[in-house]
């Protein structure tokens, strides 16, 4: 017997409705981003949107993790147009679709496509929340106030988002930098980092910092803060990452904050079934468990 009703275009366990109007209040809405313009080292994170939803349907109503079915209430919206070769149009796209799920109060759920896509989200979300903390998932920093000259990127993604004036940027799994990237982080008063060696060895002090936080906020996971054994699909894989269990701690710890929006970015695979979709899935599965 099948889990659920097999439809791969949409992640599994999603609600339908006519029209977004018509949708629960609060509820979650899931946007695909088909784009991976600026992607440097390893492409096909345009396909991650397709792959994710497809692992989905490997997970059932119940979470045993969580003791829990997958509760809440969501609605797969489909994938957002993109442009590609121009990332700031997509993004411009992206922020409008974002947009209007806030005016119906839905909150977005972006599965990626490159890490550039987290800024339109947040573009959208800053004209409703004027505090927003954004826990940053990541093996690298993001914060290059340009990459190879471009603007917009998936290297400058946490730049353009701390431009827009967050109230704390939390990076979770760091482990590659640019000393210009670690030197405006010191200088910065609101970027909070703690490596991916510190997940390792005190991840109680990272769950009980998040458990202080007092503002919405938005998370944002780049597949490549899982280390590369469980998540080698990525644009730009990087030894000695973080554990599912880990981000599923986080996911959990965050579940009793007001979390406004997430992204789960960067798997770049065309191979269904591939591990690192699945891991991605896993991810959304958990956050739609707990929220
Ligand atoms: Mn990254």
């Amino acid at each position: 017997m099948l889990f659920n009703t097999y439809e791969p275009w949409k992640f599994a366990f999603s609600k339908s409705t006519c029209s977004i109007e018509d949708a629960e209040d609060g509820a979650w809405g899931i946007i695909g981003v088909p784009f991976d313009s600026t992607t440097s080292f390893h492409g096909g994170a345009r396909l991650g949107p397709f792959v994710v939803r497809e692992a989905s349907y490997g997970f059932e109503m119940f979470n045993i993790d969580f003791n829990s079915n997958i509760n809440a209430t969501f609605y797969d919206c489909g994938d957002s147009h993109v442009i590609p070769g121009n990332c700031s149009k997509t993004l411009d796209i992206v922020k409008s679709n974002v947009a209007e799920l806030l005016k119906n109060n839905i909150f977005p759920i972006i599965i990626g496509g490159e890490h550039s896509v987290s800024i339109g989200a947040v573009e959208a979300l800053k004209t409703y929340y004027k505090d927003l903390t954004i826990v940053h998932l990541d093996a690298h920093r993001d914060l290059a106030d340009d990459f190879m000259g471009e603007k917009y990127s998936h290297g400058t993604v946490m730049k353009r988002i701390h431009e827009m004036g967050v109230s704390e940027l939390i990076q979770i799994g760091i482990r590659s930098s640019s000393i210009e990237e670690d030197s405006f982080v010191k200088k910065s008063d609101n970027i909070i980092t703690f490596k991916s060696r510190e997940v390792e060895n005190h991840i109680d002090n990272i769950l009980y910092y998040l458990s202080q936080i007092e503002t919405p906020i938005y998370l944002s996971i780049d597949m490549d803060v899982l280390d590369p054994s469980v998540a080698p699909s990525v644009g730009n894989p990087t030894p000695l990452g973080i554990k599912i269990k880990d981000i599923q701690d986080i996911i959990e710890c965050l579940s009793v904050k007001n979390v406004v929006g997430m992204d789960v970015v960067e798997t770049a695979t065309d191979r269904l079934g591939e591990i690192t979709a699945i891991a991605a899935s896993k991810l959304i599965y958990d956050f739609l468990t707990v929220m």
